[in-house]
């Protein structure tokens, strides 16, 4: 076996769990934190835990990132326990406290470190599957902003600063590549092209917010289709995941990367981009399932934007991915050269289809809106 780059028993350790560790080892394929899945023996019976080291290079100020996914946490399992809802630690994460009872663990190096209840006979998924797949996920990310809709106050932290502020971001790929530090832009020439070409779409809905068309809402904003759990014998998107940017956005940045993420027919990092295409069936399924939980609360304006959000966020990610990989490979994990050019470039592909499939977008929403489901 692989050593690890961290002794996982020690960490694993100072969290309250009963029985003994037995083994532990890396899990999943987030971009962002090192994950684990450790395995103890709980009186002859095998319980999975997850352990995660929160990356301090992309969160400034992990402990608020903690204090936001208590307070989260806390109010979405009071709800469900309010509602009578069975497997409420399939349906909801649940954070192991330390055994001083604090939400996460300081190791003598500086590092944090956070352990979750593993939520079992679930998956998740890079690649979507079908359109059912497509709706149980949108439903599941409608469900967990309609849930937040009513946290009681003060305003959740900013973990990260202007996350989904598109200009923002299009500002720090104009600064990375007149630097150029590692010297790639002109291996990336026609992605940059593709880039500069479309510098007004970075206006599209934060300009409507700016001038109050549209509300401020607790977003997830990061609902890649691997950030839901799949249960495997319903299909139901039975836990949304990975919530260290839940904060203050709009729903339009949840819907929006949704259908960056789960309309692709590839990977994310597919390197042919010959595979990768728009699915306008998935799309179809998103737009049903997010409106069969969000629509009760969208206003009229806010339902109008949802089809904007998808070809918008895609470019987002994709000018992140691209100044990543100008500047050098900084913040993303990458696993090979040009990992995340490869990423900016589905990205792309993606926007370019989604320009010609605008129409058909929209009438799907509205068809889906209208339909009062
Ligand atoms: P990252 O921020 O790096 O994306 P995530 O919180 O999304 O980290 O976790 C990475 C992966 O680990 C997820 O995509 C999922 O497959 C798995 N995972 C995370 N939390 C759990 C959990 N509580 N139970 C089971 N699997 C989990
Ligand atoms: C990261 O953590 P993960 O892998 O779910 C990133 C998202 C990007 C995504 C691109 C905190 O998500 O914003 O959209 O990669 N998360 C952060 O795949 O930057
Ligand atoms: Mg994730």
């Amino acid at each position: 076996m692989k050593t690890l780059p961290h002794d996982l028993r020690a960490v694993a350790g100072q969290f309250a769990i009963v029985g003994d560790y037995l083994a532990a080892e890396p899990y999943g394929s987030g971009h962002i934190n090192d994950t684990y899945a450790s395995i103890f023996d709980q009186g002859g019976t095998r319980v999975r835990y997850i352990h995660q080291r929160i990356n301090a290079n992309v969160f400034k100020q992990p402990a608020l990132v903690m204090e936001n996914v208590e307070r989260v946490l806390r109010h979405v399992h009071a709800k469900l326990t309010a509602a009578g809802v069975a497997e409420r630690h399939r349906r909801c994460l649940t954070l192991i406290p330390t055994r001083s009872g604090a939400a996460f663990y300081r190791d003598p190096r500086g590092n944090y470190w956070r352990t979750y209840v593993f939520i079992e006979k679930a998956a998740t998924y890079d690649v979507i599957a079908s359109p059912a797949m497509a709706r149980a996920a949108a439903r599941a990310f409608g469900r967990f902003q309609q849930l937040l809709a009513d946290l009681p106050a003060p305003r959740l932290h900013d973990t990260i600063p202007d996350f989904h502020h598109t200009p923002r971001r299009f500002a720090v790929l104009e600064q990375a590549l007149a630097r150029d530090a590692a010297n790639r832009a002109a291996r990336a020439k026609a992605e940059i092209d593709f880039a500069l070409q479309r510098r007004t779409l970075t206006q599209t809905l934060i300009r409507d917010y700016e001038q109050g068309l549209i509300p401020e809402r607790i977003a997830h904003n990061d609902t890649k289709l691997n950030n839901v759990m799949i249960d495997d014998a319903t299909q139901e998107g039975i836990c949304v995941i990975d919530l260290d940017t839940v904060m203050p956005g709009l729903a339009h940045y949840d819907f929006g990367d949704m259908v960056r993420t789960a309309t692709r027919s590839g990977a994310e990092d597919e390197p042919d981009l010959s595979r990768i295409v728009f699915q306008a069936d998935m799309f179809d399924a998103l737009a049903q399932g997010y409106l069969e939980t969000a629509g009760g609360f969208l206003t009229p304006a806010e339902t109008d934007r949802l089809a904007v959000s998808g070809p918008l966020i895609t470019f987002e990610i994709g000018i992140r991915f691209l100044a990543d990989y100008l500047v050098g490979d900084v913040y993303f994990k990458t696993h090979r050269p040009d990992h995340n050019l490869d990423r900016c470039r589905t990205q792309f592909k993606m926007v370019a289809e989604m320009e010609r499939c605008r129409d058909a977008m929209e009438a799907m929403v509205r068809r889906h809106a209208g339909s009062g489901s």
